[in-house]
């Protein structure tokens, strides 16, 4: 048996699996991520990716930001990928808890998951500095250069930037989730962001799974490691 039939042996007998994932999960959406050899870091800019997307950036040099940002973090029109779709069929038939996700792309709800779990908030959530206007993602495609709220206010997107903290409330909410689970999919991420990554250390269980296209830190932790496309192994179960 190779290990992506393992892998989907071991979703079959399971009721209470949770997923956390990253980047490497919309890339077959056509959204790049930061850190593969065609991601957002190994492109060159001005300035590296982390100092433009961080509060203290944001905050000295917001048109240099929204320049960015709006050239290389919003993909409105991508659709779910099968690893959207799988997790959400999983949810539907009551087998998966929890997506919990670091990206900021809104796809998992888009394909259909109702429990998600963003623990860097969404690109599709705006809202104003000043008087806390929530605006939806057309208002920053269609604005010219930096946002602006009908009061005069700046507005910011609702995601959390380098140097910001998490909200403990979804802290929390994810933490349980994976203290609690049976198996633990982690796929499509480097593990090399934190607080995020070390959330997966509250895991209990000897059911770890690991998908991911290059190796990470915590391959050597895992149960079950399967260096592959995601898609590729999620389709199994479709
Ligand atoms: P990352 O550090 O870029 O790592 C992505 C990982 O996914 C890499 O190790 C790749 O090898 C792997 N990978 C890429 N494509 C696939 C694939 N098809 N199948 C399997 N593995 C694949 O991204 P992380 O999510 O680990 O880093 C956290 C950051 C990235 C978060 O703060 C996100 O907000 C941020 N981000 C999000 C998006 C998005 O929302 N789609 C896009 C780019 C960056």
């Amino acid at each position: 048996m190779d290990n992506i039939d393992k892998f989907v042996q071991l979703v079959q007998e399971s009721d209470n699996i949770v997923f956390f994932g990253g980047a490497g999960v919309s890339t077959e959406s056509g959204i790049p991520d930061f850190r593969s050899p065609d991601g957002l870091y190994n492109q060159k800019y001005k300035y590296p990716p982390e100092t433009i997307i961080s509060h203290s950036f944001y905050q000295r040099y917001p048109e240099e930001f929204y320049r960015f940002y709006k050239d290389k973090m919003l993909y409105p029109d991508a659709k779910p990928g099968i690893t959207h779709l799988a997790l959400a069929k999983l949810e539907k038939e009551g087998k998966l808890k929890a997506v919990i996700t670091q990206n900021i792309d809104g796809l998992h709800q888009k394909a259909g998951s109702s429990n998600v779990i963003e623990l860097h908030g969404s690109v599709l959530r705006n809202y104003c500095e000043r008087c806390h206007k929530f605006y939806g993602i057309d208002k920053i495609i269609n604005s010219e250069g930096v946002p602006m709220c009908e009061c005069g206010g700046r507005i910011k997107p609702d995601v959390v930037l380098y140097e910001e903290g998490l909200d403990s409330y979804v802290l929390e909410k994810a933490v349980n989730y994976i203290k609690n689970a049976d198996i633990l999919i982690i796929g499509g991420t480097s593990l090399a962001v934190y607080p995020a990554a070390g959330l997966i250390d509250y895991y209990r269980g000897n059911k770890l799974v690991l998908i991911n296209k290059s190796e990470t830190s915590r391959d050597a932790h895992a149960n079950l490691v399967i260096n592959d496309a995601i898609g590729k192994v999620f389709s199994q179960l479709l």
